[in-house]
């Protein structure tokens, strides 16, 4: 067994690089050549791999120093003797030996972790508490920036207090593992009361200017050969808001903790897009989880975080300033539903054109077929007579009998005719598809569809049940409306919309006659369709609607 101490190789003579990524911790097993951590200059960042294999015992630095040269990373513990022989510079019994000859305060400090195992395992559990926070009583945490576990160095900040005059960060008064955290987000505390417990780093102990209780005392009277504290040991005084460490805190015109920027840079999280929700919009780390998560459920939806083609997405809005409010998860239909309309819409550029059609002639036949429709125990509405014509109509225009082919280059031309309706369902909106329209008479048409509503509304439609559609209609005739936009659902290129028929006064060149009038919107994909081709199958379509004996030419 034999403790290395990997150092900063030659990294091209820069200095103060700074540590970017940290890729191993204690306890980890790692090979030659495993990356420890990432540095990153202003031109390029380095992966530093290991000269040993072992077991990680130690890292001596974290994500924010900056280092150069010869600055020690990790101490590794080998298993074999012979790789004493490795490229690693400091092995542990040497570093015995130094320590013990050297005078040195720097070598001292530098190498005592490594040097002194006995030392680290002796090391105690220390309490730490509020130091001396000048006259405020009850100060409330905002940030815990610590976890149990976590190895910090001296002057890492453990948690952040927040008056309603300034936040002050209370730093680590020396370095170590935490080992208990008693207190929490949103608990006050004062000048005494526990913040946690550690233990400190090997050998190390509790810095003079930190209230050091007991059980420090005793772990720096078991330490051998404790380092001397650096005279510039960071004090656990607090800061004011017109200090620096507030700077820090408000730094880049956001006001979060160093743990919350931390977090935000482990999630690559802009911070100024956060919004924050603590006290004077202090960004919290919820806020970050809450961002990224937000970001995630958005991109799984289809919603693309910055929206379609790089559109920002709306900001969020809390209702419940204005009332009461209820939130209810949606549907997995509606929720599919969304995904959809959202890529149709973001990707078909959609034309829609508007007629009213003149359904008078086709609502007397259909009143003149209803009580045959009652003895065949169905309803006949204007929905199997449209499906007719739009049937008609894609034979008779094969432009819209089409879908753009995935490589963008080609059309798919369809010698089928299978129609989609959309149907709503208490789960939300399903569109079934009629296969063959163009094949089928009006009562085969009447007790198919009426079938597939049925089905779609028991929710037993099968995936089958909705593939393969050419074009869809979506009627809200029985519900109202003068006209609506309806999306194309891509891969087809046209959808018509239906809406609800009135009587209407119309002129037949010598008086006004009531008429009824079916208002029509057809929307297409302008990829796949010309305005002239549209023209001309709506055209064909109101023809057909209107004079149903069409349909037998
Ligand atoms: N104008 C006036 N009356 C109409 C009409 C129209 N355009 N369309 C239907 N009606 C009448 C019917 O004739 C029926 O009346 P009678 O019983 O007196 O004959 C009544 O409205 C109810 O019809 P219905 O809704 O039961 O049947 P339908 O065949 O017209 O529609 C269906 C079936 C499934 C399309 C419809 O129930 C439905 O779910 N529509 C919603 C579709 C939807 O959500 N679209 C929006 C999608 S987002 O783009």
């Amino acid at each position: 067994m034999a403790i290395e101490t990997i150092k900063v190789p030659d990294i091209g003579g820069s200095d103060d690089v700074e540590v970017i990524e940290i890729s191993v911790s204690v306890g980890d097993i790692i090979d030659v050549e495993d990356t420890l951590i990432v540095l990153e200059t202003d031109k390029a960042s380095m992966d530093i791999p290991s000269t040993v294999a072992g077991k990680v015992t130690a890292v001596k630095v974290k994500e924010g120093d900056k280092i150069s040269e010869g600055a020690p990373i990790v101490e590794v513990e080998t298993d074999s003797a012979s790789e004493a022989d490795s490229p690693a510079e400091t092995k542990s019994a040497e570093a015995s030996e130094t320590t013990a000859a050297s005078d040195s305060k720097q070598d001292t400090e530098q190498q005592a972790p490594a040097e002194q195992p006995a030392a680290a395992s002796a090391s105690q559990e220390v309490d730490v508490p509020v130091p001396d926070i000048g006259d405020a009583e009850g100060v409330e945490v905002v940030e815990v920036s610590v976890a149990v576990g976590d190895e910090i160095a001296e002057g890492d900040t453990l948690i952040v207090l927040e008056t309603d005059k300034a936040s002050m960060e209370i730093p680590a008064p020396f370095g170590g593992t935490i080992t208990n955290v008693a207190v929490k987000e949103g608990d006050t505390v004062s000048q005494g009361d526990l913040i946690g417990k550690m233990k400190t780093a090997g050998g190390e102990q509790p810095s003079q200017s930190a209230p050091a209780p007991a059980p420090a005392e005793a772990a720096a009277s078991q330490a051998p050969a404790a380092p001397e504290k650096p005279a510039s040991a960071p004090s656990a005084s607090p800061v004011t808001a017109a200090s620096a460490d507030v700077e820090t805190i408000n730094s880049g015109d956001v006001y979060a903790g160093p743990a919350v920027r931390r977090l935000g840079r482990q999630l690559g999280v802009d911070l100024a897009k956060v919004k924050g929700t603590g006290p004077r919009s202090r960004v919290t780390k919820d806020d970050v989880r809450n961002y990224v998560k937000n970001i995630v459920s958005a991109s799984q939806s289809g919603a693309a975080p910055a929206g379609g083609s790089g559109i920002p997405r709306p900001p969020a809005v809390d209702f419940s300033k204005f009332g009461e409010i209820e939130t209810v998860e949606m549907s997995r239909i509606k929720k599919l539903t969304s995904e959809n309309m959202t890529r149709n819409w973001l990707n078909v550029p959609h034309v829609t054109q508007w007629d009213d059609v003149d359904i008078t002639e086709m609502e007397d036949f259909r009143k003149g077929l209803k009580k045959e429709a009652e003895k065949r125990g169905s309803k006949l509405t204007p929905l199997p007579f449209l499906l007719k014509a739009c049937a008609a109509a894609l034979a008779a225009e094969p432009s819209f009998n089409v879908s753009l082919h995935h490589d963008g280059q080609h059309l798919v031309h369809k010698k089928y005719i299978h129609i989609g309706v959309a149907v709503d369902t208490p789960k939300g909106l399903m569109v079934p598809v009629i296969r063959d329209v163009d094949k089928k008479g009006l009562w085969e048409l009447t007790d198919e569809v009426n079938a597939l509503v049925a089905k779609a509304r028991d929710g037993k439609l099968t995936p089958m049940d909705m593939q393969g559609g050419c074009f869809t209609i979506s009627s809200l005739g029985a519900i109202g409306g003068r006209g609506f936009t309806p999306i194309v659902s891509s891969p087809e290129v046209g959808i018509l919309g239906v809406s609800r028929a009135q009587v209407q006064p119309v002129w037949n060149g010598s008086e006004f006659v009531p008429r009824t009038m079916l208002p029509l919107s057809l929307s297409y994909d302008h990829r796949a369709i010309n305005g002239v081709d549209a023209g001309r199958f709506f055209t064909y379509l109101a023809s057909v609607i209107s004079d149903v004996r069409r349909l037998l030419l």
